[in-house]
């Protein structure tokens, strides 16, 4: 084999590579409040789920197929799933059993006596501590870590999230405290933490040191989605979405791209997004475009008030899991007769068939220990009459690249890699039929109204024709406008708007443009929906705004 010119992956990278499935818990007192970002004023009181059950949840992750699990120990709202002996903002201070309880133990054990593998969220930006934006924060976070990296055992994964959206409780200061992401955390010195007490643990934010972050919130990895990147001038909060999205081809360091994305709507359970848990279809099409695309996929299962994965998301992973498993069962190509031809940096491969076989999925995998080397390549069939075509052009293999194509029934196939950076190395060659599998979503049901009125850019109001039940608002926000405080409010003749108000953050509407409801149960004629902040653009639009 010849040395690679380029950058090739870690051990604890390649390691992490096999992994390529695993998933989030997102799971607080946002639970319990119905929201995406807690201020940090939530008193500890509120987490009180009535059933919860780490096993249910491993198992769920575990029907899914999933390696392991990244529980949200501290999400921004600062209150902390273990009993810190930091703060009294935690567990230690709710009626999860009676105060004694630790939800951060009691999932790690539960991954652990399941086979599958445990890795901790602890948000950097604390919306409940008085000292946040002040270096003093910073010994609390890292003591905090310190904590999670020392008594639950081996962690897999350390997720740090590049979020800050500013205003906050802090400690009842209740005011703006923004930060420069690029100094106040001081992130080597914290990675470096990491790497003396967890050394075999990756370490993800947004621009790594091992694994980054795809730039959305949806799942999906460029195509191609390069290893390698140049970061230069990026920090984790800071960096080209668009850039994370794809790597560099020539990029100098290996990150691998991560893709997060819910199950549901948002990252926090709500009941008004039971309909909107995704299909198995929607699950497998993730899976094609993350796994599919070379990239490691986390999915993320968030508990509901009891403190389980409801079955609604239970149904949909197991339907995801046995799709998998029946596309994938039988490598067609291993009936094939195969020659291999190499010619400096490009290379065919032929499989030969006995008899016609129906194909629609390719699969290659590259030995990616001596780097990314594989640029493009094609699939091709050969039809009855002996001439070839071209059934997939390709750029980037990578750890695994699956490429659906149209279902092409031929005696022989062949792939040909046109370009390498030296000579291309393949480990496996997969051909596989997919099943055909129905898009079983159901569509949230909708209030129709019977007019819009735009009262100004920034305020809408509906008409609904008579007064009916509304169970929520849905907020969809679009690249150009997104909507980060609301007010609603609800009445029933054109004259009486105070029967209710109801007001909020849509929390994480830059990272997560998925759409966001706002549960109510209220029966109105008229409904008006005020943005009183917009993080992007300056006016909301009809058609953004949903009744549910
Ligand atoms: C984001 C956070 O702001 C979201 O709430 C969620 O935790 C997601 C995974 O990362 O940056």
């Amino acid at each position: 084999v010849e040395v690679p010119s380029g950058p090739s992956p870690s051990t604890r990278q390649l390691r992490h590579h096999e992994r390529a499935f695993y998933g989030f818990v997102h799971f607080t007192t946002n639970t319990f409040t119905d929201k995406e970002w807690g201020f940090g004023d939530e008193p500890p009181s509120i987490f009180d789920p009535s059933a919860f059950d780490a096993d249910q949840i491993v198992d769920s992750a575990r029907l899914a197929g999933m390696q392991g699990l990244i529980l949200t120990c501290k999400h921004h709202d600062g209150f902390c799933l273990w009993p810190s002996e930091l703060t009294g903002h935690s567990v230690r201070n709710s009626p999860f059993r009676n105060g004694n309880g630790d939800v951060v133990r009691e999932l790690e054990r539960a991954c652990r006596s399941a086979g599958i593998e445990f890795g901790v969220y602890l948000s950097p930006w604390d919306r409940n501590h008085a000292e946040y934006g002040r270096p003093a924060y910073l010994d609390y976070y890292r003591g905090q870590l310190r904590e999670l990296l020392t008594n639950y055992g081996e962690l897999f994964e350390v997720w740090f999230d590049g979020a800050n959206g500013g205003d906050g409780y802090y400690g009842g200061a209740r005011e703006q405290r923004s930060i420069d992401n690029r100094t106040y955390y001081d992130w080597p010195r914290t990675w470096q933490m990491v790497r003396d007490l967890q050394p075999d643990a990756v370490i993800f934010s947004d621009t790594g040191p091992d694994v980054r972050w795809v730039g959305n919130e949806s799942g999906i990895a460029g195509d191609p989605c390069w290893y390698t990147i140049d970061t230069t001038g990026a920090w984790p909060g800071q960096a080209d979405r668009a850039r994370l999205n794809r790597g560099d081809c020539d990029g100098p360091t290996w990150l691998i791209p991560e893709c997060d994305v819910s199950i549901r709507p948002g990252w926090f359970y709500h009941a008004a997004e039971d309909e909107a848990v995704r299909s198995p279809r929607n699950l497998v099409d993730l899976y094609f475009a993350s796994v599919g695309r070379g990239a490691n996929f986390l999915l993320n299962l968030p508990p509901d008030r009891r403190g389980l994965i409801p079955e609604t998301d239970r149904a949909s992973l197991a339907g995801f899991r046995s799709h998998l498993d029946r596309t994938f069962a039988t490598n067609l190509a291993e009936r094939a007769e195969i020659e291999r031809t190499t010619a400096g940096h490009s290379m065919t491969i032929n499989l030969a068939f006995a008899a016609p076989q129906r194909v629609n999925v390719i699969e290659l995998r590259e030995r990616i220990a001596h780097g990314q080397r594989i640029g493009r390549w094609l699939a091709e069939a050969e039809r009855e009459d002996g001439r070839w075509v071209e059934i997939a052009s390709v750029e980037a293999v990578g750890a695994q690249r699956l490429i659906r194509v149209p279902q092409t029934t031929a005696k022989r196939f062949r792939v040909r890699v046109t370009d390498s950076r030296g000579e291309p190395l393949i480990e496996h060659v997969g051909l596989y039929l997919e099943p055909d599998l129905a898009d079983t979503a159901t569509e949230v049901r909708r209030v129709h109204a019977a007019s819009v009125t735009q009262l100004s850019p920034v305020e809408l109001v509906f008409d609904l024709g008579a007064a009916v039940r509304v169970r929520g608002v849905r907020y969809m926000p679009s690249i150009a406008r997104r909507v980060s405080r609301y007010e609603l409010s609800f009445a029933t003749t054109p004259e009486n708007w105070s029967s209710a108000v109801l007001s909020g953050e849509f929390g994480n509407v830059m990272a997560n443009a998925a759409p966001q409801i706002v549960p109510c149960d209220v029966t109105a004629r008229y409904v008006r929906f005020r943005a009183t902040r917009m993080a992007v653009g300056d006016d909301i639009e009809p058609k953004h705004v949903e009744l549910l």
